[in-house]
Order: structure tokens, then sequence, then C-alpha cells
């Protein structure tokens, strides 16, 4: 007698999910529980058991089909089966919760949902976010691999599975430490350690190890292979995880620093004795740092393993520099505490030291906030990406001599551009807006820096 197995209620408000993987074939034996589909849904993988024991009759979904709650998605042949109409299991709880109902992360696994499992070939289905890069609307729809295809099973979960396909580690080369060779998701994570650095190398830049293959260049003409340096390699990697870790927007605004060009000039001598050289940089990390006791969430970190902002008391300011052997942002500690002219001269050493590759790793860590001002080579705008962990950097682009209208008449003006990014997931827009109006106004009166107003 054929009966069929339904999609069912996986949670409050969801009403479809995305077939993301078949884990049977027509003709195979299944139990009640045993996991038959895995779909997606907008906020966690689920693995989808079988209300049934029988034998598969018919799959009645495929790959990349969005199937409704309620809706057939499997025919079994429970004839001489005990079909106990066993109701579907509950839905989760808390369906954000990654621990889907049929995952048996850090649990063990029973008996017969690994044997399940283990004869089932891996889902082959890419996310539906990777699915939705790659694959044309009429891609979506081709089926998956068949079951009877040679393709080895991964002895892994759909959360570890799903967590390496997020790292872009090949889940296949992970070797499992848990029962029977299971893959964990500490075996995941070891694996990424291991051969993809990922002390050095975050999240995102192991994706960019998983990147789609290029195509042959050499096709079209000749090539030159080279190398990437490890300073190349670590940045791609931190550039890679703060894209895509960080929702950047970018605020630009500017400030007229005729005044403050005007001190430059006339203390430029007297900071110069003390052993700095007083740049517009050495200015913008005193204002930012001052800036920052005003606005302390843009001196903070986002800790989203226990749902709290880490705002810092120190202020220390990351400076980009830009040398022979790429960037480097060597950190100036304290930047609040010091004057201009300490600044100035910790800021020389430092981008000196940078220069000559003679820093060292711990002058560049522990930065609160970042500064990275191209003025010098010129442009009018530009969007930064914000130095992850850190939720906010400044850009800074070239000043120039611009006609302002100030009571009733046309003056010739300094003005500098700024350029705020920051961590949207914690900063407001109108916040960031706040900030860069504070600082704008601080560096066209410096006094109101002094004030702290
Ligand atoms: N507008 C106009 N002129 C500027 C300027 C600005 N925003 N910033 C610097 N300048 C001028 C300086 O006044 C100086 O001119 P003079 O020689 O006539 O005095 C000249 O440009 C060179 O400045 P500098 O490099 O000596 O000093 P600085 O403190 O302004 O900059 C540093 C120091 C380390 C920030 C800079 O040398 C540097 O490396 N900049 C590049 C940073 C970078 O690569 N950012 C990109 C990061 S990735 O997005």
């Amino acid at each position: 007698m054929i009966e069929k197995v339904q999609l069912p209620n996986l949670g409050e408000g969801i009403d479809s999910a995305d077939v993301v993987s078949v884990l049977v074939e027509p003709g195979q034996t299944i139990e009640t529980d045993q996991p038959v589909i895995e779909v997606e849904t907008e906020k966690a993988t689920l693995e989808v058991p079988s209300s049934l024991a029988g034998t598969v009759a018919e799959i009645l979904v495929e790959v990349g089909d969005s199937v409704n709650v309620g809706q057939d998605i499997l025919a079994v042949d429970v004839a001489g089966e005990d079909a106990s109409g066993k109701e579907p299991p509950a839905a989760p709880d808390d369906a954000t919760s990654e621990t889907a109902p049929s995952s048996h992360d850090g649990e063990p696994w029973p008996e017969e949902t690994r044997q399940a499992e283990s004869d089932q070939p891996a889902p082959v289905a890419p996310s539906v976010a990777e699915r939705a890069e790659t694959t044309s609307p009429d891609q979506t729809k081709a089926p998956q691999a068949p079951a009877t295809e040679a393709v080895d099973p991964v002895p892994a979960s759909p959360t570890v599975r799903r967590f390496a396909r997020e790292l872009g580690v090949p889940i296949r080369q992970v070797e499992g430490t848990g029962d029977r060779g299971r893959i964990l998701e500490s075996d995941v994570k070891a694996f990424a350690r291991d051969r993809l650095g990922a002390d050095t190398i975050p999240t995102s830049s192991r994706s960019a190890a998983a990147a789609p293959q290029l195509p042959d260049f050499t096709r079209w003409g000749d090539v030159e292979r080279q190398p990437l340096s490890k300073i190349r390699r670590v940045t791609v990697a931190s550039m890679a995880r703060a894209w895509s870790q960080v929702p950047h927007v970018t605020q630009h605004d500017s400030a007229d620093i005729t005044e403050l060009e005007a001190a430059r000039e006339r203390f430029a001598e007297a900071v110069a004795e003390r052993g700095g050289k007083l740049t517009v940089t050495a200015i913008l990390v005193k204002a930012v740092a001052q800036s920052l006791r005003s606005f302390p969430k843009l001196n903070a970190s986002l800790d989203l393993s226990t749902d709290e902002v880490i705002l810092k008391r120190s202020v220390h300011i990351g400076v980009a520099v830009d040398t022979e052997r790429g960037l480097l942002v060597p950190v100036v500690r304290d930047a609040d505490r010091k004057t201009v002219a300490e600044i100035a001269a910790d800021l020389a050493a430092l981008a000196d030291r940078a220069r000559e590759g003679a820093i060292t790793p711990d002058e560049m860590q522990g930065a609160t906030f970042t500064i990275s001002n191209l003025g010098g080579i010129g442009g009018s705008h530009f969007t930064p990406i914000v130095n992850w962990p850190e939720v906010a950097i400044l850009g800074v682009s070239r000043s120039e001599i611009r006609p302002v209208w100030i009571d009733g008449g046309w003056q010739p003006r300094t003005i500098l551009p700024l350029s705020l990014s920051y961590d949207h997931r914690l900063i407001d827009g109108a916040e960031a807006a706040r900030f860069v109006r504070w600082l704008a106004n601080g560096l066209s009166d410096p006094f109101r820096i002094v004030l702290g107003v």
C-alpha cells in the first residue's frame, strides 16, 4: 500500500522550505524517523525525517524545489511494514537554531541514522545562496545526482556539512574523529586551522580558497604567475573576512580645515623638534581619538557568540601605511591620552619601521579604530573596508581649496573629504553621521575637540 510522507511543520512562521538534498532513493527500505530529505529555510538547514517505514516508491520532490508545509515529498510502499502512522516529529522550538531536530552534533549518533547516512551519497547540492549564484533558473530544477552514482558517502551531519561549506573546507578531505569516523564540527575546524591556516586566515579567506575555478587565461594570451607574498595572503584573508562578515555603509562628509592647516604650518617646527612631523594624519589620529570618547560604540566590537557589545575603554588607532611590501596597519596606542606632538613622533617611528620591514606583529595588533589617509596620493572620496573586529574606519582623501559661501561672499577654504565606513549591525546611520559631523566640526574648530563639544 502506497502512503505519502509530507513536509512537517518546521516551526512558527515557516510555510515552506527549499530542498537542498535528497537522502534516499527509490527502492530503498527506510525506517520511521530516518532523514529523507534536507531542506533549507530562511533560518536553518534541517533534515526531514520520514513519518513512515517501508520501501521508497517515489521521490516527489527535487533538489531546488520549494516545498510547502504539508506537501507530499515521498511515496512509500508500506506493505508488510509497520507503518505505524507515527506522527511527524514536533517542530523545533527554535527554528533559528542551527541544531536541526534530527541533526546530532555533539550527541551520540543513533545507530539507525548513522547507518542511513553512511549508506547514502553525500548531498551534492550547494546551499541556496550558492545555487542562486552558480545556476540558472532552469538548472535549479536539475535533479540531484542519482543515489547509484559512485559518490562516496560523507559521514557528517547536515550542520557540519553546512559549516564546512561556509568555511570553504572540502569536507571529503576532512578526517572524522567521531564514532566510526564521523566528521565533527571540531574536525572541520582543525582541518581549517591546519590546512588553511585558520589562525591567520579567517573564515572568508577560506571561502576565497574555495573560490570557483578560474578559466585558462592562456587561451587568450601569455600570462605570468607570481606567488602571493605572506602579507598579501594575510591581506586577502582579512579583507575577504571583513567584507563578507560586516554589512558596510559609508558616510561621506567633509571638514573645513583652513584654520587647522594654518596652525599646522605655525607649529610644524615645534613638533619637529620633538621628533615628529605635524602631518594631517597625526592631527586626525588625535581628533578621532577624542571623538571616540563621545561615541563609544564606534570604539567597540560585536561579540555574536554572547550577543554582547564590547566597549573598549582604551583608544588605540590603527593607521594604514602604504609600504613596498603592501598595506600595513601599525597602531598608535592610547591616542586619546597623548598630545598631537607625541602622536606625530609615534606615527613617524611606526611608519618608518613599517616601510623598513622592521615592524613587529605586536605593533600591529589591538587597534580599536583605523584611519586610512590616501590624501597624499589624491582622490576625492573612497569607501574603506572596516578592519574587523573593529566596527568603523575613517577614510581620508585629498584636501583641496574650494570656494565656500560664507557671510554673503565666496571664500577660499581648505576642505578635507572624510569617509566613514561602519558596521551597520552595530552602528545606525544617524549615529555614524553624527560622529563624522562631530569630527568635522572639531577639525574645523579644534578648540571644540579640547572642550569635548
Ligand atoms: N590631503 C592633502 N594632502 C595630504 C593629505 C590629505 N588628506 N594627507 C597627506 N597629505 C600630504 C602631506 O601634507 C604631505 O605633503 P607635504 O610633503 O607637502 O607636507 C604629503 O601628502 C605626504 O604626506 P605623508 O605621507 O608624509 O604624511 P601623512 O601623515 O599625511 O601620511 C601615512 C602618513 C602613513 C598615512 C601615509 O604616508 C600613507 O602611507 N598613506 C597611505 C595609506 C594607505 O595606503 N591607505 C590605504 C589603505 S587600504 O584602503
